[in-house]
């Protein structure tokens, strides 16, 4: 049977490796060729696209949906969604998970990839329930990482929760890059004989592996593979889409796509490609089996480098290498992606910095103890808990049971501003209420194309209104300045 392939060129290709930062007016020029190739579907909204768009671009990424979907007449448009944190850093209430659901699937998307960073189901269920009912395809999301938690019984049980729902396939989506051939192998065979839904593998090619992985998954009966056209893959991108269908061609799983077709194509993301030169991080671009042994993502390394060096502190690299998954044994074994990689590296950059194991703890250490991001994989030891919350008691409840509804007051708050041309922007004033007003209003200039720094790469970091990105904390009397910016 044909493996689907399911194009990332218009979203994570571009996230993982320009920050984010490609144009629509990049895209117009060629969705009508994308449309005709045949993909399973087309990723083109949600991720990072949507703080990008108005943080950078001047661009209003509900405007975007709508243009790209008038010229996708053949293919689904698909997004990707975090959960109850939507397309932010935060949980949002499920009045507005609700609102915001409605409306991307009302402006044209078709698939929604919904995940969450702990694979707590109960993070993704709100979202899941709406989009079923507004009768999108939902593709429920298992986070991938690698643990003594993380077996495959459990990814089994994630699965079939997922399915429950009503979800119409699953993604297994390795966002660091991490999953083996063997692994992809084993995983793919057991969902596909214990759930009864299609599977997809989304994998990033940081360690190298992903695309002996993805035929590995192509034995085992996976049904879509994520592709990036190669100009916009490899490194902590996608595999390149050209090699994965040349690859299958000769074999029983030939995705029947045309190779002249998408050539073309990726010659026009060839050149597009060297526009967006000034903002690609040469690490995004190299393979890294670091990853590996500190399941510490690409960027993430960089990122810590260049912390380190500017706290005078680079001969303490390895100690935090060394640190990272101590904090995350610790922490339950949180998959690294944003927010939880922010969690784990400010944690582990603190320990060794101050020289004493906790003795700084972050706000953000303390709400994921708390619960406050969902169950963490593994239950987190009682004495740990007490270091970092003392005598409080987690939470057992879903988290967003928490949250009052705020979409009402939040819209009063926009028309009050004057912010409100369409219902759109109270949605796009709720996830960002600190940059949207300046961007609603007209304020925001087009970023011109010069290098971006990680810290200010929105694939690489995470919601300064969640997790910041830079704080400082005094201990004994003195200043540290502290700054992660994982990837997610
Ligand atoms: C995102 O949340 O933007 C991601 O791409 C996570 O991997
Ligand atoms: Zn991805």
């Amino acid at each position: 049977m044909k493996v689907k392939i399911t194009e990332t060129i218009l979203r994570d290709a571009h996230q993982s490796l320009i920050a984010t930062r490609m144009r629509t007016r990049n895209m117009l020029p060629v969705v009508d060729k994308l449309d005709e190739i045949g993909y399973f579907s087309l990723e083109m909204w949600g991720g990072a696209t949507f703080d990008s768009s108005i943080r950078y671009l001047n661009e209003d990424p509900w405007e975007r949906l709508r243009e790209l979907k008038k010229h996708m007449k053949n293919t689904p448009a698909q997004m990707l969604l975090r959960g109850q944190n939507l397309v932010g850093y935060r949980h949002y209430s499920d009045d507005v998970v609700e609102k915001f659901v409605k409306k991307a699937y009302e402006n044209g998307i078709d698939i929604f990839r919904v995940f969450d960073a702990v694979n707590d189901i109960r993070n993704m269920e709100k979202a899941i329930t709406v989009a079923k009912k507004e009768g999108a395809h939902v593709q429920g999301t298992i986070c991938y990482t690698i643990s003594p938690v993380h077996t495959i019984e459990k990814y089994v049980e994630l699965g079939k929760g997922l399915a429950e729902l009503e979800c119409d396939s699953l993604c297994i989506k390795d966002m660091a890059g991490l999953i083996s051939p063997q692994q992809a192998y084993d995983l793919v065979k057991a969902l596909k004989s214990e759930v009864n839904l299609p599977v997809d593998l989304h994998c990033h090619c940081t360690s190298g592996m992903a695309p002996m992985s993805y035929t590995a998954a192509c034995r085992a009966g996976v049904d879509v593979l994520d592709t990036a056209l190669s100009p916009f893959a490899w490194g902590t991108s996608q595999p390149p889409t050209e090699s994965i269908v040349a690859a299958l061609a000769e074999t029983k799983r030939a995705t029947g796509l045309d190779l002249e077709l998408i050539a073309e194509v990726a010659e026009y993301f060839k050149e597009l490609k060297e526009e967006y030169r000034c903002v690609l991080n040469p690490i995004s671009e190299q393979i890294d089996t670091n990853v590996l042994l500190y399941q510490i993502p690409g960027g993430m390394l960089s990122n810590l480098v260049s912390q380190l060096k500017e706290q005078n502190a680079l001969d303490k690299y390895n100690d935090v290498l060394a640190e990272m998954p101590k904090v995350r044994a610790e922490l339950g074994y949180p998959p690294l992606v944003t927010p939880t990689s922010q969690i784990v590296g400010t944690q582990a950059v603190l320990n060794v910095l101050m020289g004493e194991r906790y003795k700084v703890i972050p706000k953000e250490v303390k709400d994921y103890v708390r619960g406050l991001y969902g169950r963490p994989p593994q239950k987190i030891d009682d004495a740990m808990v007490g270091k970092i919350i003392g005598d409080e008691d987690p939470i057992t409840c879903r988290p967003a049971d928490l949250l009052e509804p705020e979409y009402e007051k939040m819209k009063k708050q926009a028309e009050e501003m004057g912010l409100v041309k369409k219902e759109e922007d109270i949605l796009t004033y709720i996830l960002y209420p600190a940059i949207a007003p300046a961007f609603l209003k007209g304020e925001v200039e087009e970023e011109e194309l010069v290098p971006v720094s990680t810290e200010q790469n929105p694939c690489a970091s995470a919601s300064p209104a969640i997790v910041p990105t830079a704080f400082k904390v005094e201990v004994d009397g003195e200043m540290y300045n502290v700054k992660v910016n994982p990837v997610g």
